[in-house]
């Protein structure tokens, strides 16, 4: 496996996202440290809930156009940016694979023992396959995964929405300069809708997605020597309208202070105080041909579900 990034980046990556995010004011999170083992179990319950459509509408566009996905990008390679638990992977591997063009996948993901577990499973179920499983940031490292011919980058699920704008682009800009032609890139995204619909996939009934935004307490009582009393803090979601994205917070039930001993640092929180720990950016698909064009990237095929409620795009260099 190629390393990228080690246990060291990532120990060290969290001490200065939780120092800088716990100093500032509002403080603030990023997500991207909910997902450990129980975050990422927490986030497959919240896959198969009700009110969590986005997973389910992306399934249903790639097992409709799979195989159109397929016969498009004549892949090669198919590299896989935050490469997930394996079902929509499988989708695209199987119609790559039938359309016979497919040699190569390359799963991309910041957590290197979930990568080797996951490209074990995939190299054992498609032996003709080369699987080249690559630890890495894909906010960072872009320009250092493995370059091809005929590659599809997928990044799936609407992970996208996490970056705010600016990252966004720069990350697409990134992107696209480490793109040739004949590459293609399928990036999936969750589309703008009424409100209520999109607060109830954030604020589910069961109460899942509260205790998935308060693992990244969990994560940082463990990896940092922290004191967080979760059950101190409520799961908030909240639709902003202005800039059109879902916010997770956290809020502070009471006047408390939580002391970070491996940052040496005590942080005071006042009843009520709200934390944000995720954006999750809803699109309207003007605006993403807008900022995929501004990003030297053009869509050639773009698809959604029946419902309407989730977009893929497939867009090229
Ligand atoms: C995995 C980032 C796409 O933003 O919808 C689910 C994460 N957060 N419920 C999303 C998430 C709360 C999810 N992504």
């Amino acid at each position: 496996m190629d390393r990228f990034l080690t246990a060291d980046d990532l120990d060290k990556a969290l001490r200065e996202d939780v120092r800088a995010g716990l100093t500032t004011d509002p403080k603030v999170l990023p997500p991207k440290w909910f997902y450990d083992e129980r975050g990422s179990a927490l986030f497959e319950e919240i896959t198969r809930l009700p009110e969590y459509y986005p997973t389910r509408r992306e399934r249903e566009i790639l097992t409709d156009q799979a195989a159109e996905i397929a016969a498009l990008s004549g892949a090669e390679t198919l590299l896989e940016l935050g490469a997930g638990s394996g079902e929509k992977t499988r989708l695209l591997l199987d119609a790559l694979s039938s359309a016979g063009t497919l040699r190569e996948y390359v799963p991309v993901d910041v957590s290197g023992d979930f990568l080797a577990a996951a490209a074990g499973q995939i190299a054992r179920d498609y032996p003709a396959l080369t699987v080249r499983p690559v630890a890495a940031d894909y906010e960072q490292h872009l320009h250092l995964l493995p370059a091809g011919r005929n590659r599809l980058v997928a990044f799936l699920g609407g992970t996208i929405g996490n970056m705010p704008p600016a990252a966004r682009i720069g990350f697409l800009a990134r992107l696209a300069a480490t793109m040739s032609e004949g590459d293609a890139l399928l990036l999936g995204v969750d589309l703008v809708k009424g409100e209520q619909r999109l607060v109830r996939a954030y604020d589910d009934a069961a109460g899942v997605t509260a205790e998935f935004n308060r693992n990244v307490l969990h994560v940082i009582n463990r990896e940092l020597a922290a004191d967080f009393v979760p059950a101190a803090f409520e799961h908030v979601a909240l639709w902003n309208a202005a800039d059109e994205w879902i916010e997770m917070r956290l809020r502070s039930i009471m006047d408390q202070s939580v002391r970070i001993d491996r940052l040496d640092l005590e942080v005071g929180f006042a009843a009520g105080e709200e934390m944000r720990t995720e954006i999750s950016a809803k699109f309207r698909p003007d605006r993403l041909t807008a900022e995929l064009g501004a990003a030297g990237l053009f869509p050639a095929a773009r698809w959604t579900d029946r419902a309407g409620d989730f977009s893929v795009v497939l867009a090229r260099p």
